[in-house]
C-alpha cells in the first residue's frame, strides 16, 4: 500500500468509526424506514412551519399529542400535516382550531404529558389517513410495540422520511426501580416504558404513537438521552388515559 492509501485507509476507517459511534446515540435510534400507509395514524404536529412533535389522529377533527408539544403556545401558530411520508412536505396541512392539555400536566416531571387537539377542518379518511382506537388495557411488560416518529436519527437531525421501531413494553414499576437510572419520582403513575437494545424514540418523535396489536397504547414523552441501556423511553399510558382523552376530545 502507497503512503497515499495508507492515508485514505484511515480517513476511511477514522469515518466509519464516527458512524458506528453516533449510531449508539442513534435516531428513532436503529430504526426503519415506515410507509404512511401502514402507520396512517400518524402526524406532524408543525409549530411556526417546522416540525415540533408527532401526534394521532383520533378522529377526523381530534388529534392526540404530548402535552409538552402545546403547553403554553399559541394556536394561530399551529397546523398539522397528515398523511404524509416526510414531515416538511406532502399530505395535507390542517390548521389548528383550539387544544388542551391534561389539567395535571407537569411540565417539570412530564407527568400527565398529553393534549388533544381539534382541526379547523375535518380530515377525509383514506389509505395515508386514519384513526387509531385506543387501548383499553395497557400492554403487559414484555409484550412488543411500535414507535414511529421523524425524530433525530443518529447524525442528530430529523429523520426525512417517516422511521419505526419495535420495542419491549417495561411495567411501570420495573421503570421506576433500581433496575433503571430514573426512580419513582420521574416515571409518572400515568405512564409505561418501552425499550430496545439500539433503538428509541427521540427529539422529535414526542407526541407520536406507540402501538401494539392495532391499538394505540402509548404517545412518546420524553427519556434521558435516547437508546441509553440505563433509561428506557417513557410514554404516557394511553389505557390509564384513555377516559380522559375520550372526554377532552368531546369539550374541545
Ligand atoms: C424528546 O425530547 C424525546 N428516548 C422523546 C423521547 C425520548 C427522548 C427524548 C426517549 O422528544
Amino acid at each position: 500500500m502507497t503512503a497515499y492509501g495508507l492515508v485514505v485507509s484511515v480517513l476511511v476507517l477514522l469515518l466509519l468509526g464516527e458512524a458506528a459511534s453516533a449510531d449508539a446515540s442513534g435516531r428513532i435510534v436503529g430504526g426503519d424506514d415506515q410507509v404512511i400507509r401502514n402507520a396512517p395514524w400518524q402526524v406532524s404536529i408543525q409549530i411556526s412551519a417546522r416540525h415540533e412533535c408527532g401526534g394521532v389522529i383520533y378522529s377526523k377533527e381530534i388529534v392526540i399529542t404530548a402535552g409538552h408539544c402545546l403547553h403554553g403556545k399559541s394556536v394561530t401558530l399551529m397546523k398539522v400535516r397528515v398523511g404524509a411520508q416526510n414531515h416538511n412536505y406532502g399530505g395535507t396541512l390542517v390548521p389548528v382550531a383550539a387544544y388542551k392539555v391534561h389539567e395535571q400536566f407537569d411540565s417539570t416531571f412530564l407527568h400527565f404529558d398529553i393534549a388533544v387537539l381539534r382541526l379547523s377542518t375535518l380530515l377525509t379518511f383514506g389509505l395515508s389517513t386514519r384513526a387509531i382506537n385506543l387501548a383499553r388495557v395497557s400492554p403487559s411488560a414484555g409484550s412488543t410495540a411500535t414507535v414511529t416518529g421523524w425524530g433525530n436519527t443518529d447524525n442528530g437531525a430529523l429523520a426525512e422520511t417517516l422511521q419505526k421501531a419495535q420495542l419491549q413494553i417495561i411495567d411501570r414499576a420495573e421503570c421506576a426501580s433500581l433496575k433503571y437510572g430514573y426512580g419513582a419520582d420521574f416515571v409518572g403513575e400515568e405512564t409505561i416504558c418501552a425499550a430496545t437494545t439500539d433503538a428509541d424514540a427521540c427529539t422529535g418523535d414526542s407526541g407520536g404513537p406507540l402501538v401494539a396489536n392495532s391499538q394505540l397504547v402509548g404517545i412518546v414523552s420524553w427519556g434521558y438521552e435516547c437508546a441509553n441501556e440505563n433509561y428506557p423511553g417513557v410514554y404516557a399510558d394511553v389505557a390509564i388515559l384513555r377516559s380522559w382523552i375520550v372526554k377532552a376530545a368531546n369539550a374541545i
